[in-house]
């Protein structure tokens, strides 16, 4: 493959975390070469790098976080937990690149600095950190929806001289905590999972707390071998199920208005379902409590007086109470978070009224005075959904950057193609259901849609496909219709882009898996309908591979 400087295959394909790893396998199934890129020393993007104190899933959890597309791999794979450690997840991708054989085709250590279109050629032009250049037909970025980190630009905050880490960046060696005094800032999912962590061993901890959060009890439990052989038996009918969930689990879509039921009947269902607890309380629950106000307000009220309940001290309960639209930021899963302000050893800073204004040295200053700190960690979160694609930033027709085409609006169709760079994929880019949906059920099937519009290039002897701009800007109305109708754009989240300064804030994800997936289908049945092809500008015969 390797002809003077520059390598060539059928497709580059760019991270080797759960979406880049089936990409690999799918493409090497249709019989295509393929060289994958991931900046990591090791297969599992999100997965090898969260490895904070406390990570787990906090989906609907095993045994249903999982690749589908091998029935061997299902029936051999034990999961433990229903909210699998990160280990545990980690080492179950670490199980598929080893029966799969898929490193042998994986560029660790490696991250792709330019990516460029070569109009004449229809071909993709990669560099990477290594000095080495590749040259594809097609480039899939499977960079991640949640990779890139955001690390807040807060003054003085280089100046810190303790240990520091970013939960999105965790170290490989053990980090202790031990007799130290740690300041957490953020208290989203990732915060909420390490805060009880870091308290059972630091010597204090001050959680500085921006937007207070409704979050869920995690629920965790260990998966009897009677559920692990039953999820084996009616592995068909399960995954026919997760087909036509709205989530990509197999679950029933709910159909039931909260507003249907008297408020007896909603609090005995809010207390069931609390007292189960798992991600499924939001898949059992009615079916308009992210679209009706008044639907919501019945379960934000339940859950405000739950936080009430078991927290002792008033005042910091009251800090810890949401008042955005429940659902509306990513639902949370915890496992003894709010029990951790009934300890001694935590303190909470509502930033909202006393906020940081910079770090020393040895201290975080906020507006009421000053907290002597040993470490911080930053629980801060991601440039999610269009950040990974932007500091990858390729390079399309005309030399025009991704950075230049997205600097208003994440323009897209079908959250896989973007106008202006042809042959290039998305997985769970902006405009798909990406962290909406079951992610390594949503990366099979969107691979699985791109594979064949691959096969229906080479079929046809196109070089190269695109979305026209009429294309692009329905899309774009279909989903901003989808989510306006919802109450989540109402809220600022790192759905919305609110979380980073001077990003483009709207709600970029297509909401409601399963329709998504018909769409799609029904586009390429439609012969790709909204699609530019171009012929290819080689003679037969003479495709590089
Ligand atoms: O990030 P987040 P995360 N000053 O953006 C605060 C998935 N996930 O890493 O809400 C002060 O949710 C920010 O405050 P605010 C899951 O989908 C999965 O926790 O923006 N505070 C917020 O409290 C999740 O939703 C798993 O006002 C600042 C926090 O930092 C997604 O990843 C585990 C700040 C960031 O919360 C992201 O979760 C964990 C600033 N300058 C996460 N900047 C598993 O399944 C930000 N914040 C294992």
């Amino acid at each position: 493959m390797n002809s003077g400087s520059i390598e060539h295959y059928d497709v580059v394909v760019i991270g080797a975390g759960v979406s880049g790893m089936y990409a690999l396998h799918h493409l090497r199934e249709m019989g295509l070469s393929v060289r994958v890129y991931d900046g990591a020393s090791d297969i599992g993007g999100t997965w090898w790098y969260n490895r904070y104190p406390g990570a787990r899933v906090d989906g609907p959890g095993s045994p249903f976080y999982c690749y589908t597309f091998s029935e061997e791999l299902m029936q051999e794979w034990d999961w433990a937990e229903t909210q699998s450690e990160q280990s545990a997840v980690l080492a179950y991708l670490e199980h598929v690149a080893d029966r799969f054989d898929l490193r042998r085709d994986i560029q660790f250590g490696t991250w792709v600095e330019d990516a460029r279109y070569e109009e004449a050629a229809q071909r993709w032009t990669v560099e990477t950190s290594t000095g080495g250049r590749a040259s594809a037909k097609f480039v899939i970025c499977a960079v991640g929806a949640l990779s890139t980190a955001n690390k807040p630009d807060i003054p003085g905050i280089h100046d810190f001289a303790g240990e520091c880490y970013h939960t999105g960046l965790w170290p490989h060696e053990p980090v202790s905590f031990e007799g130290k005094r740690v300041a957490v800032i953020g208290t989203g999912s990732s915060g909420i999972q390490t805060i009880p962590e870091v308290a059972r061993e630091a010597a204090h901890v001050t959680v500085l707390q921006r937007t207070p959060q409704y979050a869920f009890p995690a629920g965790n439990r260990p998966i009897t071998p009677e559920e692990m052989a039953d999820a084996r038996t009616n592995w068909d009918a399960l995954r026919e199920k997760m087909h036509a969930n709205f989530g990509g689990f197999p679950c029933d879509n709910q159909e039931r208005s909260a507003l249907e039921d008297t408020p007896e009947q909603r609090e005995a269902l809010y207390e069931e379902l609390w007292q189960r607890g798992g991600f499924k309380f939001f898949l059992d629950l009615y079916s308009d409590i992210a679209i009706n106000e008044k639907a919501n307000l019945s379960l934000a009220d339940f859950v405000r007086a739950k936080i009430r309940e078991i927290v002792h001290d008033p005042v910091t309960a009251e800090k810890l109470l949401p008042d955005y639209f429940v659902i509306t930021k990513r639902p949370i899963l915890e496992d003894g978070y709010f029990e951790t302000y009934n300890r001694d050893n935590v303190s909470l800073v509502d930033l909202r009224e006393d906020p940081i204004e910079r770090f020393t040295r040895t201290s975080v200053v906020t507006r009421t005075g000053e907290h002597p700190i040993d470490m911080l960690v930053l629980a801060t979160g991601f440039d999610a959904i269009s950040g990974s694609m932007l500091r990858l930033n390729p390079k399309g027709r005309g030399g025009v950057s991704l950075k230049e085409r997205w600097k208003d609006r994440f323009h897209n169709y079908l959250g896989l193609t973007i106008g202006g760079f042809p042959n290039l994929f998305m997985i769970h880019g902006p405009g798909s259901p990406g962290v909406f949906y079951n992610m390594p059920l949503g990366a099979e099937r969107q691979m699985g849609w791109i594979g064949d519009l691959m096969r229906h290039l080479d079929g046809q002897g196109l070089g190269a496909v695109e979305p026209s701009s009429d294309s692009e800007e329905a899309w774009g109305n279909e989903v901003a219709g989808i989510a306006n109708a919802t109450l989540f754009p109402r809220t600022d989240s790192w759905w919305t882009g609110a979380n980073i300064p001077g990003k483009p804030r709207y709600f970029s994800a297509y909401l409601g898996g399963s329709i998504y997936y018909q769409r799609i289908a029904d586009i390429a049945a439609k012969d790709y309908d909204g699609f530019v092809f171009e012929k290819s500008n080689r003679a037969e015969g003479a495709e590089a591979s």
